[in-house]
């Protein structure tokens, strides 16, 4: 399961956003200055699950999650601990950055003022300043045992950490170093802050929703932010979002239409986690479950038989694998047989983005 952690400084909108994500409306709201994560998962909506299930009529349909941890914000300039002291940070596959451009009088900023390019900016150095941190000391460390012992593998981990080192004193996250390999392979158990992809999440004034969302994040700096790898901006109102969230589907989509909304905050901030991650999601199908599985793009049916269960992966013979628009047009499993648009495909095979799969395994 993807795994996100939602980050920024005190009062940005973070539970907000969380309890609309996780659907955790009525939760009471974390206690301000609580320091453990709160967990929540969010089901990814996806409309050809929705399709499947109507086919199928299953007894289940089980969508695809994503887990978001809550954790109160710190004022800036707390210190490179306070961050690397938080599990679900380091634990997370992606950071989501909640940056508050709304203003409230009743709701003060930590910061005095309500800037989202400066609070941006200032979360990237925390997250940067972290990292840094991690890299000294490690390289302190390296540098001892390299005196006793020179070993290959402690001198590529050296070599690959000097890289890192002045490219974070000059104030650029890891995201945008290219790393080889091998490489990423050596710096994955650091758990570098500044290498996770990030989400930036401009939560705005509701007196600004009428105006539409994009340009926000120009206005605000974001957009600019953004432009990097494995960086994303999105702009949208936790709190009329969570309104939205608490009403019946069809005032749910009318209100959105009225605001010029095609997709709810939901939707599009699980779209654009999915996005900066490369996940894909294959189906499993049947009267019993229908299912959405989310893997990262590239993965081999092999692998990708061990998210639903290890035995499948272990013994993995062959996978059945129809496309999501063939079954679709088809109607039935039974019409995509008959034309041939079933393949038998091996474990090297790589799954695609709406594949159905049946993988038959051995016990
Ligand atoms: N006006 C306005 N208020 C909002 C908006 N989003 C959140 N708030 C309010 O801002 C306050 C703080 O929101 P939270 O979601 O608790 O903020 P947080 O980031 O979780 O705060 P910490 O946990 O202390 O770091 C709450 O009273 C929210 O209702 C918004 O878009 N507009
Ligand atoms: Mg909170």
């Amino acid at each position: 399961m993807l795994r996100t952690a939602l980050i920024g400084y005190p009062a940005t909108g973070k539970t907000t956003l969380f309890r609309l994500m996780t659907e955790a409306h009525d939760a009471p709201r974390a206690a301000h200055g609580k320091l453990e994560a709160t967990l929540g998962i969010a089901r990814v909506p996806d409309p050809r699950l929705d399709a499947l299930t109507a086919m199928y009529n299953p007894r289940k349909h089980v969508p695809a999650t994503v887990e978001f941890a809550d954790i109160p914000g710190r004022p800036s300039g707390t210190g490179a601990d306070a961050l690397l002291d938080v599990a679900a940070y380091r634990n997370a596959d992606a950071l989501v950055h909640v940056v508050r451009s709304f203003t409230d009088p009743a709701i003060p900023h930590a910061a005095g003022s309500v800037d989202p390019r400066r609070d941006g900016r200032a979360m990237e150095d925390e997250l940067i300043l972290a990292d840094l941190a991690v890299v000294e000391k490690r390289l302190e460390r390296l540098a001892k045992d390299l005196k006793k012992s020179r070993t290959a593998e402690l001198e590529k981990e050296q070599e690959i950490l000097l890289r890192c080192k002045p490219h974070l004193e000059h104030g650029s996250p890891l995201r945008v170093l290219e790393i080889g390999g091998d490489d990423r392979r050596r710096l994955r158990g650091f758990q570098f802050l500044s290498a996770k992809p990030l989400l930036l999440v401009l939560n705005v004034d509701e007196r600004d929703l009428a105006g539409g969302l994009d340009h926000l994040l120009d206005r605000h700096g974001l957009a600019e932010m953004a432009t990097g790898p494995l960086t994303r901006a999105i702009a949208l109102c936790a709190k009329i979002e969570l309104e939205i969230a608490q009403l019946e589907p069809a005032d749910a989509a009318a209100f959105l239409a009225d605001l010029g909304l095609t997709a709810s905050g939901l939707d599009r901030v699980i779209r654009a986690s999915y996005e900066l991650l490369g996940y894909i999601s294959f189906f499993t199908v049947g009267e019993d479950e229908c299912r959405a599985w989310s893997i990262p793009r590239g993965m081999a049916a092999q692998a990708a038989a061990g998210e639903i269960h290890t035995d499948l992966s272990r013994g993995f013979i062959r996978a059945e694998v129809v496309a999501y628009d063939r079954l679709l047009a088809r109607g039935a499993m039974a019409a995509c047989r008959d034309h041939g648009e079933v393949r038998l495909e091996g474990k090297e095979y790589i799954v695609l983005d709406g594949d159905i799969i049946n993988v038959r395994f051995a016990t």
